[in-house]
């Protein structure tokens, strides 16, 4: 069986980061190892949410690993609680990685033009140097902004989100996903690879809601399907469709909440589509 690791945070309540990415990845078929990076009461869209660093326990995890002779076919990390971490997810993926092992780093740090509430001006620079060793980076379209040192803009054009995501791979990244595109009355996720400099976009169906966690949702989807041997377009087609049946699904439900989405009622709809 193909082995994940992920490395992100534990929000005890929020479904996202850990808690959406394990049992997603696991329902691919695939073995997810994790890293819990802190332990929070709530994710930070709540208010007076508790956190607990576990910075000091990355690097001994890797060396035990190390030791253990334990392998990984991919090193996935989200959202990670500080710059001083960001330097230490960075080092356990020189020291743990070989050579064929996929490198995927989703910064997750911001939406709709802003940073998340945890984090200072100072984190994107952080990031960046994580994203510059990523097989594949996973922004958003403000993500990739503060990434690239872009100033961010509600409305953009085709060739703003491809000038954006080559200014990504000049900074290291091999392949850019950018979730979340929409110009010119299209919607999707966008792929550049900057060994054939090449673009391909997925469309998809605007829907007319916004829920916290499905960047994280799309993320382990697309992570999970990559890593169980579909091609990276396929594996981008697969997170997109299922993101949006979590979104379609928690729209129609009475009783949803407002902080995330309702992912583990749209299982089996992306185990099927694994099948496809
Ligand atoms: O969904 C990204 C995410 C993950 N973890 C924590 C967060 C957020 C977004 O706000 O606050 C703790």
């Amino acid at each position: 069986m193909k082995r994940i690791v992920t490395i992100q945070d534990i929000s005890c309540v929020g479904k996202c980061s850990l808690t959406v990415a394990l049992p997603i990845i696991s329902a691919e078929g695939v073995e997810a190892a994790i890293i819990p990076t802190a332990v929070l009461s709530t994710h930070t869209m709540f208010k007076n949410f508790t956190c607990k660093d576990l910075d000091d326990q990355i690097l001994p995890i890797a060396e035990h690993w190390k030791n253990e002779g334990i392998t990984f076919d991919a090193f996935y990390t989200g959202y990670l609680a500080s710059a001083e971490q960001i330097g230490k997810v960075k080092k356990l993926i020189g020291d743990l990685k070989t050579d064929g092992n996929l490198v995927i780093i989703d910064p997750a740090m911001a939406d709709n033009g802003k940073l998340y509430p945890a984090f200072d001006a100072d984190f994107p620079k952080e990031m960046a140097k994580l994203a510059a060793v990523a097989d594949i980076v996973l922004p958003n379209i403000t993500e990739a902004c503060y990434l690239t040192d872009t100033p961010f803009r509600e409305e953009y054009d085709e060739s703003f989100a491809k000038d954006i995501m080559k200014k990504l791979a000049a900074q290291g990244a091999k392949k850019v996903v950018l979730t979340g595109a929409a110009f010119d009355g299209k919607y999707g996720v966008m792929l550049y690879d900057s060994d054939t400099d090449e673009f391909y976009m997925y469309e998809q169906e605007k829907l007319d809601a916004a829920f916290h966690g499905t960047g994280d949702i799309f993320s382990s989807a697309f992570t999970g399907a990559l890593v169980r041997g579909f091609a990276i377009e396929k594996a981008i087609e697969i997170a997109a469709d299922y993101t949006a049946e979590c979104i379609r699904i928690t729209k129609n439900t009475p009783d949803s909440n407002w902080y995330g989405v309702d992912f583990e009622r749209a299982i089996p709809y992306l185990v099927k589509k694994l099948g496809d």
